[in-house]
């Protein structure tokens, strides 16, 4: 790690929660690196995804970092699922606290990363360019956002609006006709808040989605404090438990247990709120016969939420397994549609022709706006790396290497792309588990493999592909054991038109993954070359 040519030891892409961690670890061990980052403040998804009513589906005190015991006992969060306002404050505070921000270059996005003589050039769309031996991405799994191949872009006069980069000023919306194409967690969430000001609101759904209620409310300071005195619990969860946090089910199969108490069980979930209610049994993320048990709950609920019958015949989902598609928490989406000035468009009886000067047309007619919000999702896992411009060994794009899919060892390498490790990458649990419990393995794990690099005086470290191939069919086999592959959905790349349909994330849960990483490791990194 010596190498004279070399400006940083290691440059961090990204400064979320995944990037300001990794910074400061490597600060803490006293390497020299630097944060490059495309936002002008920190928080990756939580700086950017900033629309009314923005919120972690995860609860607020497991939405956390852990590795900072102090942090952990001093922050006070004020909700049960906190808004993205104050999640984007937990991050600034950490990276103040932290002493992070001198560290790091804002307003630059990174639009090259080529390795060459033995270490990587970043090139940057302001101009700079950044030599460094290692690079670790810090990109986040949803965040190149996707905008729907819609004819007539150019053509509409009134406003566009993305959930994914919601303006920071506020937004005039009262008394406007607005509209809203999306209905996966970010449209779920946006739609009831979009109706308390709206003058009109249409909403255009593809695909009705499984949405349970969240049932937010404030914090009491004796929850506030019980967080903190589980602590211990919590560390422990995060490395003993599938999701990194403590989920409570009934450790019974639903198709095994008797009608009236799985009702009891799923009422008093369904009453508690959140996304839990789909771990009550332990059949329905692989039987369809018990997965339809969870699934007529959920569609018996959207019926007494929503009085007019055809509408709530097209908002209750069907057609695919539950859970197969991300659970949306929503905050009063399916009353919304009782509201008069609130109605729906049901893309699939009556689709999308184009945009038109002054709407949206569909089949049926013409719907006029004076704002078009687009909550239509994100080229997830892969977009991201892919749009950062990168070449391997001998110049090989990472755009061509993943043509047929994501290839990656362990989610964190790729057999061709020496000293590039990737957090939350393709083929780690990403989405499937709590998110902050994989950023904080990741990046320990990578820390360590960085310490280990200087400790050996090694050059290049580099994932094999023989063992890429063998993750390859690990995760094609998790997959094949769950109902998930059965859907389309951005879990297999389907919502980008042309995009190779691989299912990315691991299935077997964030202690089976992270039991397999340690022993990597403590086989001196088996899977790897060094030099
Ligand atoms: P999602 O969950 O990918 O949702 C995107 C939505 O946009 C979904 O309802 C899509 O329908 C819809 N969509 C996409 N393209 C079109 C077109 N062309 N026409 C109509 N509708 C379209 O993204 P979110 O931002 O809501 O949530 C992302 C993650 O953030 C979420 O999983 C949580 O982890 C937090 P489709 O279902 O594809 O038919």
């Amino acid at each position: 790690m010596c190498n004279l040519d070399a400006v940083l030891d290691i440059a961090v892409i990204g400064a979320g929660f995944a990037g300001l961690h990794m910074l400061d670890q490597l600060r803490r061990y006293e390497f020299s690196c630097h944060a490059y980052e495309s936002a002008i403040g920190v928080g990756g998804t939580w700086f950017w995804n900033r629309y009314p009513g923005a919120r972690c589906d995860v609860e607020s005190v497991d939405y956390a970092y852990l590795h900072d015991p102090e942090l952990h006992e001093t922050w006070q969060w004020s909700e049960r699922f906190a808004a993205q306002p104050e999640i984007l404050r937990y991050a600034e505070h950490f990276a103040d606290r932290r002493g992070l921000l001198p560290h790091i270059t804002f307003g630059t996005t990174v639009t090259g990363a080529a390795f060459e003589d033995g270490a990587w050039n970043l090139t940057t769309d302001t101009g700079e360019r950044v030599r460094a031996r290692f690079v670790v991405t810090a990109v986040g799994c949803m965040s190149a956002a996707h905008t729907p191949p819609i004819p007539g872009w150019e053509r509409f006069g009134g406003t566009v609006l993305r959930t994914s980069r919601w303006p920071a000023e506020p937004v005039e919306l009262a008394g406007r006709r607005v509209g809203v194409i999306g209905t996966g967690s970010s449209g779920i969430q946006v739609v009831p808040e979009l109706a308390k000001e709206a003058a009109e609101l249409v909403v255009f759904q593809r695909t009705a989605n499984f949405s349970v209620p969240a049932r937010n409310r404030p914090l009491t300071q004796q929850e506030r404090n019980a967080a903190v005195a589980r602590y211990e619990q919590q560390v422990h969860d995060a490395r003993t438990t599938r999701f990194g946090h403590a989920v409570i089910g009934t450790g019974k199969a639903a198709l095994e247990t008797d009608p009236a108490e799985r009702a009891v069980e799923l009422d008093a979930r369904w009453a508690r709120g959140g996304t839990h209610i789909v771990a009550t049994f332990t059949d329905t993320g692989r039987d369809l016969r018990a997965n339809a048990v969870l699934a007529d709950y959920f569609r018996d609920r959207v019926r007494e939420q929503v009085h007019d019958p055809a509408t709530a015949r097209a908002l209750t989902p069907t057609g695919y397994p539950i859970g197969t598609k991300r659970l949306c928490v929503d905050d009063g989406y399916y009353e919304t549609f009782n509201l008069p000035h609130v109605r729906l468009v049901d893309l699939r009886a009556d689709p999308i022709q184009e945009l038109t000067r002054t709407g949206v047309r569909t089949i049926g007619g013409d719907h006029e706006l004076d704002v078009l919000v687009l909550a239509t999702g994100f080229d997830a896992f892969t977009g991201a790396l892919t749009r950062l411009g990168i070449t391997g060994r001998d110049g090989r794009a990472l755009t061509e290497v993943w043509r047929d899919g994501p290839r990656s060892y362990l989610g964190l390498a790729m057999a061709g792309f020496p000293n590039l490790f990737t957090l939350t990458g393709p083929g780690s649990t990403m989405v499937l588990s709590n998110v902050l419990r994989a950023i904080e393995h990741h990046v320990e794990w990578v820390r360590d493999l960085l310490v280990h690099a200087r400790e050996h005086e090694l050059t290049e470290v580099e994932a094999l592909e023989p063992f890429q191939d063998e993750w390859a069919a690990r995760l094609a086999e998790l997959a094949s054991g769950t109902l998930y592959p059965r859907t389309d959905s951005y879990y297999l790349g389907a919502n980008i038109e042309g995009k190779a349909r691989v299912f990315a994330p691991f299935a077997g849960g964030l202690d089976a993954y992270r039991r397999i990483c340690d022993a990597v490791a403590a086989e001196d990194y088996r899977g790897f070359r060094t030099a």
